[in-house]
């Protein structure tokens, strides 16, 4: 991972000072690629803990075409939660206390956070208990799940991404065309979040499957240890489908940035040492779309303690 420790010194040493839509301010710089021989061992972040089990339960969602969070919260998985949430507090069956800006003022003001982690329970129990309820507010429209198996085509139809590209993988494994786009310009004016991992390729040479992914923005302490690990895993569930070996996972970053309040954390994680990579164990028999998160396991995943650091949303 020492290409991950060059990208966040570049970004400290040379990128500009730039405002952002959330308004914590950012140093970012604009274009990098960082490339991932999957062969080496799995390209976890050893520097600080990265819930491994978050990133399976997040990308089976994804491979199911799922776009509701009761998957998740089945899995106990909450990093989608905000987005639903909102849709809740938003509409007018929601009758609890004023959750206006809840992200900031939940991080400023204690007594203000307390009810909203009340209110939060209260949305994550009816989510699991009452069908109608999840089905209403759980279900965040065009993420990354619609778009992959479910993609909307003007007559109505639907193009099913993952599984075309599965198949072009299969028969005809030297096309240029290996691609799945999660950007949809029609629906990103009334995205509540646009689509950061925009778009993906795959590649086939010597039996090995390597992927490319194009993302448009990438938060380097918190999101890019996590995007890697999923498309890292996504190549060799990809290429277990196919009958391939794991080639390189090569990731391409547009607006590559560190939030200004991210600058200690990324500091204290420079100066750690890598440990060894850890290893995907992964159950090989099943096909993609039947897999659960219980039959992905890391093993030797040793890695220093999580660092903590406030979301930008
Ligand atoms: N972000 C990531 N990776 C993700 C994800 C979001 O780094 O997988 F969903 C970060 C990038 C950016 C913010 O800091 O979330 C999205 O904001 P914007 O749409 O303004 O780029």
């Amino acid at each position: 991972m020492k290409q991950y420790h060059e990208l966040l010194e570049k970004v400290l040493k040379e990128g500009t000072s730039k405002s952002d839509r959330t308004g914590t301010g950012t140093i970012s710089l604009f274009g990098h690629q960082m490339r991932f021989d999957l062969q080496e061992g799995f390209p976890l972040v050893t520097t600080k803990r990265v819930p491994f089990k978050l990133i399976v339960s997040e990308l089976l969602w994804f491979i199911k075409g799922e776009t509701n969070i009761k998957y998740l919260l089945e899995h106990n998985n909450h990093i989608w939660d905000e987005w639903a949430f909102k849709n809740w507090i938003e509409s007018s069956d929601y009758s609890g206390p004023d959750m206006t800006d809840f992200g900031l003022r939940s991080l400023e003001d204690e007594a203000f956070r307390e009810q909203y982690q009340e209110q939060m329970k209260i949305f994550q129990d009816k989510i699991l208990q009452d069908q109608s309820f999840a089905d209403k507010f759980g279900d965040l429209g065009s993420v990354y799940g619609k778009q992959w198996r479910n993609w909307k085509k003007s007559n109505g139809e639907t193009i099913d991404q993952l599984q075309d590209v599965i198949h072009s993988i299969r028969h005809s494994p030297d096309s240029r065309r290996h691609i799945v786009s999660a950007w949809n310009p029609e629906d990103v004016p009334t995205m509540a979040l646009p689509p950061c991992h925009t778009l993906f390729q795959f590649y086939v040479a010597d039996g090995k499957l390597s992927c490319q992914l194009y993302q448009r923005s990438g938060d380097l302490f918190l999101g890019i240890p996590f995007n890697i690990a999923s498309y890292a895993l996504l190549t060799h569930l990809i290429a277990n489908e196919c009958g391939l070996a794991v080639g390189e996972f090569i990731h391409t970053i547009g607006d590559a940035h560190i939030y200004s309040n991210h600058v200690e954390q990324v500091k204290t994680q420079l100066v750690r040492d890598f440990k060894d990579s850890p290893i995907l164990s992964s159950n090989s028999e099943k096909s993609i779309y039947d897999l659960t998160p219980d039959d992905i396991k890391i093993e030797n995943y040793h890695p220093h303690p999580a660092i903590k650091a406030p979301v930008a949303v």
